[in-house]
């Protein structure tokens, strides 16, 4: 598939420079910067600290908001990076104390409207002129501290152009669904009717799992072309950004304005697979959902097998299950979060009356295993072969829950939904605990006790798990372990890897050896990104503005002044390491203007051996108003 792109790209590379010979004279610049296009939504969001809902009165004044900021750029990312880098959301904030008062679960547009309409006139805004609005309301449960990548709790609800939802949800998740729909509304009104229903999974044949999972496979099956067709409301028609891109791989070179460009991916400006790896600079952007491939090594996942043959270049997994002997599947392998360590190993096999697992494991920190299979190779959403097997290592008998979530009646109808099969409401259980064969032993293995759990699933024709050679099934693990962190996902997290029943195990891989990273690239001049964010609106008026600088150059950057365009120095950081972020407080008092707008342009100079670099960098619009 890589070849194809390669192929495609140089053939458009002799295209143009063939047209411009016949067009120009001289040829113009553009042979070295080939103009990369996108399409960017421009959206509002209103953030409301002053709340009476049923009632109550909530307030988020003198509260940490910074995690409202860094939610909604992880959205914004996860749409870019899964548009194939095609779709930019560019938010503008209000911050408020003008207090909303309203009832029942839905805050409409209309009571927004009210609340902001005399703020958005003062600073020349118009409601309409946004692609789409998003109202996030102060709600008491809510949590300072930012969420795991992939959490998904906590209601919302969207109209057209407009979403709002608690701020007490998982915000990110939150905007990435609800904001799914306005796409989809705008899809349509654009002329492309066939764009899926993002709360309609069965509806959609394709093997992808829940949640984020689903979302970023509509993203990535679109059509990516169209992407530059789909019509802004604000605008009525496509609002298309150029950019560029010197090497056409589709990744921009330097563009602060989007989530990901070359310089931020860490991969080269003039080449379009930096490690030559037979993955692409944008297929490496978009490896996983929510993470790349590294650019600069070409294996990854260090399993032996290169980027560009690797079903699964950001997991160490052999996904081959032999016959009646066992292949080790995964081991010790933690996608998110990165810090945790867990050991296990996981080996699998399979005959006909079934497939086992065999997972060895240390109890100590391991509370639940959540085993997810997709025993029909269709999806998670679509037929009966998809099993959640609940273990809790120490018990005698760990599996302490298994059950299906059947999707049959969804796929032939929009209102029926999927429905586990203990569920009440199903008639009837399918699979029962007792179905399944399990083994559990105590082994010591560095003078620990480990368990040893061995799982049977067998064979069930009415589930569609009949197995036999070349049988694919699907896969996703996530561990609950013990001590603090709610959750680990083996894999990104509601991604299912897909496992191939085969005759005998796998040769073992050739150990040459490792490939070689290639180094990092140096554009000393492009190193600073900055992002502007309000960490805090405090009761005496007075407003704390944090601005975000990090540093993408591969060594330490000393000496970095921000400026206001006018040359007045706002802060200084004496340096940051390679990859470092240096965060900004600075104070802004509103007593007497009760509203700002803050910058929206920032200079930045800083040091790189000894030489000085400038550049000027253009914010997100923030709009503060104590009211
Ligand atoms: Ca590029
Ligand atoms: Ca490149
Ligand atoms: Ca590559
Ligand atoms: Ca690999």
């Amino acid at each position: 598939m890589n070849g194809e792109i390669m192929y495609k790209k140089s053939i458009f590379m002799v295209a143009l420079v063939f047209t411009a010979l016949l067009a120009f004279p001289k040829p113009p610049l553009i042979y070295s910067s080939p103009q990369y296009k996108y399409t960017q939504f421009n959206v509002l969001v209103v953030i409301l600290l002053d709340v009476t809902h049923d009632g109550r009165y909530t307030s988020l004044v003198d509260k940490n908001l910074t995690k409202i900021f860094l939610e909604l750029e992880k959205a914004r990312l996860f749409y870019w990076r899964n548009s194939h880098l095609r779709f930019n959301i560019n938010f503008t904030y209000i911050v408020t104390r003008m207090r909303c008062t309203f009832d029942g679960w839905w805050l409409g547009p209309d009571k927004v409207r009210r609340v902001i309409n005399n703020l958005l006139k003062e600073y020349g805004l118009s409601w309409d002129e946004f692609d789409g609005v998003v109202a996030l309301w102060a709600a008491p449960g809510y949590n300072e501290k930012e969420d795991p990548v992939g959490s998904v709790y906590g209601p919302g609800g969207a109209v057209y152009k407009y979403s709002s939802y608690q701020l007490d949800g998982a915000i990110a998740w939150l905007f990435v669904h609800e904001f799914h729909h306005q796409v989809d509304e705008d899809f349509r009104r654009s002329g492309f009717t066939e764009y899926p229903h993002a709360d309609l999974p069965a509806q959609l044949p394709g093997n992808f799992g829940e949640h984020f999972d689903f979302n970023a496979y509509i993203l990535r099956t679109w059509n990516e072309s169209l992407w530059l067709k789909l019509k802004a409301p604000g605008l009525g028609m496509p609002r298309v950004v150029e950019t560029l891109d010197a090497d056409g791989d589709g990744v921009p070179d330097y563009d602060p304005n989007v989530p990901l460009d070359e310089i931020r991916l860490g991969s080269y400006l003039n080449s379009s697979d930096t490690d030559r790896d037979g993955l692409n600079d944008k297929e490496e952007a978009m490896a996983g959902i929510f993470f790349p491939s590294d650019p600069l090594s070409p294996d990854t996942d260090g399993d032996g097998v290169l980027d560009g043959i690797d079903p699964y270049p950001l997991y160490p997994v052999n996904p081959i299950v032999p016959k009646n002997q066992y292949n080790v599947i995964v081991e010790n392998y933690i996608n998110y979060p990165k810090n945790v360590e867990i050991n296990y190993v996981l080996s699998a096999l399979w005959n006909e009356s079934g497939v086992f697992f065999n997972l060895l494991l240390d109890p100590t920190k391991v509370s639940r295993i959540h085993l997810f299979l997709d025993l029909d190779n269709n999806g998670w959403f679509h037929g009966k072969g998809n099993y959640e097997l609940i273990l809790d290592p120490l018990k005698d008998n760990p599996l302490t829950k298994a059950h299906l979530l059947d999707c049959v009646k969804a796929e032939k109808d929009p209102n029926e939904p999927c429905r586990w099969d203990d569920d009440p409401a199903h008639g009837g259980r399918i699979i029962r605990e007792s179905d399944f064969k399990v083994y559990v032993s105590n082994e010591f293995k560095e003078g620990k006790v480990y368990r040893r759990i061995i799982l049977g699933v067998p064979s069930n024709s009415e589930t569609g798990f009949t197995p036999k050679m070349g049988t694919r099934i699907g896969l996703r693990i996530e561990i609950i372990p013990k001590g603090g962190i709610p959750w680990a996902s083996v894999f990104e997290r509601y991604n299912q890897v897909y496992l191939e029943f085969t005759a005998s195990r796998p040769l073992p891989a050739e150990m040459s050896e490792a490939p070689k990273k290639v180094p990092p690239p140096k554009y000393p001049d492009k190193s600073i990104y900055i992002k502007s964010i309000v960490s805090r609106v405090k009761k005496d008026g007075t407003v704390e503005w944090s601005l975000m600088a990090t540093n993408y150059y591969p060594s330490t950057v000393s000496n970095i002044v921000l400026k206001y365009e006018n040359g007045t120095v706002l802060a200084e950081i004496p340096s940051l390491f390679p990859g470092e972020t240096g965060i900004l407080p600075l104070q802004l008092n509103l007593k007497k203007s009760k509203t700002t707008l803050l910058p929206e342009r920032i200079i930045v100079e800083y040091y790189i051996n000894n030489v000085k670099y400038s550049l000027t960098q253009k914010l997100n619009t923030i709009i503060v108003d104590i009211r």
